[in-house]
């Protein structure tokens, strides 16, 4: 296998199991070289928190990314998760645009809502912020709730194969990359993810495990960057991304004081024999 360098640029929550506490690990247990852009430090994520502490990190963002330009750094890949401000989503833009060797695949995970709702930090000019950035992606990973968000439709609270196609349909007119739908289940006791490949749609549906986890989001986009950039087959990355995510959940839920995400170092060793057999 070669060897690849992504760039990731997302928060660090320094307690919470999120964004890039969970991101760093996962990605460099998928064997590849990890370079980090934090958006912000927060005490820990925000959801469930009170009074948590948050730095943004926007201004230092040009003289990192100048730095980088002069060093010749170059990214085989980038996966952007939960940012700071507006503002940092032009300076993703060039980044996207010098920073990336020929090919360099582009994922955004649009974390800024959950269960219908935004978090605390995001309002709708966040929204529509992020819809260019989702412009440029290859590959987009919004749960139903961004998704709904960013095609400017009512929350989808009940998907069925008839809404979720018609959410795809509003969504491709944003973005013209492919898209992983997160947290879509059709039966009761099931979720799954609906993939979404040039007007094609795939479904992969497996347990839902109650309750909902904090934090599940990140661990899924990271799985499923990391297996994409190991093997840039869509629907493959999906499943194994899906696959490691209910290890996850199934390794936390019996621990009713772990409500703030999951316990995904446990399930390392699934996803590497996942990915290496
Ligand atoms: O993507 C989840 C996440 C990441 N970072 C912070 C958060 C959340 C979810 O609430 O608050 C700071």
């Amino acid at each position: 296998m070669d060897y690849k360098r992504i760039l990731t640029i997302q928060d660090i929550s320094c307690v919470g199991q999120c964004s890039l506490t969970v991101a760093l690990p996962i990605l460099s247990a998928c064997g590849i070289e990890t370079a980090i852009l934090p958006s912000a430090v927060l005490s820990t994520h925000t959801a469930g928190f009170s009074g948590y502490t948050f730095r943004d990190l926007t201004e230092d963002m040009p003289a990192i990314m100048n730095h980088w330009k002069k060093e010749g750094i170059l990214f085989d890949a980038f996966y952007t998760g939960y940012l700071g401000s507006t503002q940092q989503i032009d300076y993703i833009k060039e980044i996207f645009g010098s920073l990336g060797k020929p090919g360099a695949v582009k994922i955004v995970d649009p974390a800024m809502a959950d269960n219908g709702n935004l978090y605390p930090a995001f309002d709708r000019d966040f929204v529509a912020a992020m819809r260019p950035l989702c412009a440029e992606a290859d590959i987009i990973l919004p749960n139903i709730t961004e998704a709904c968000f960013l095609a400017d439709v009512p929350y989808i609270e009940k998907p069925d194969e008839e809404s979720v196609e018609a959410l795809f349909r509003a969504l491709s007119s944003i973005c013209s990359g492919k898209i992983v739908l997160t947290g879509v289940g059709y039966r009761e006791g099931k979720t799954g993810v609906a993939v979404y490949d040039n007007g094609i749609i795939r479904h992969y549906e497996h347990d839902w495990i109650e309750p909902g986890c904090h934090g599940t989001g990140d661990v899924y986009a990271s799985a499923f960057t990391g297996a994409y950039v190991r093997n840039p087959d869509l629907f493959n990355a999906a499943k194994t991304a899906a696959d490691f995510t209910v290890k996850c959940i199934e390794a936390t839920v019996d621990d009713k004081n772990h409500w703030y995400g999951v316990k995904f170092e446990k399930a390392l060793p699934y996803l590497d024999k996942a990915l290496n057999g």
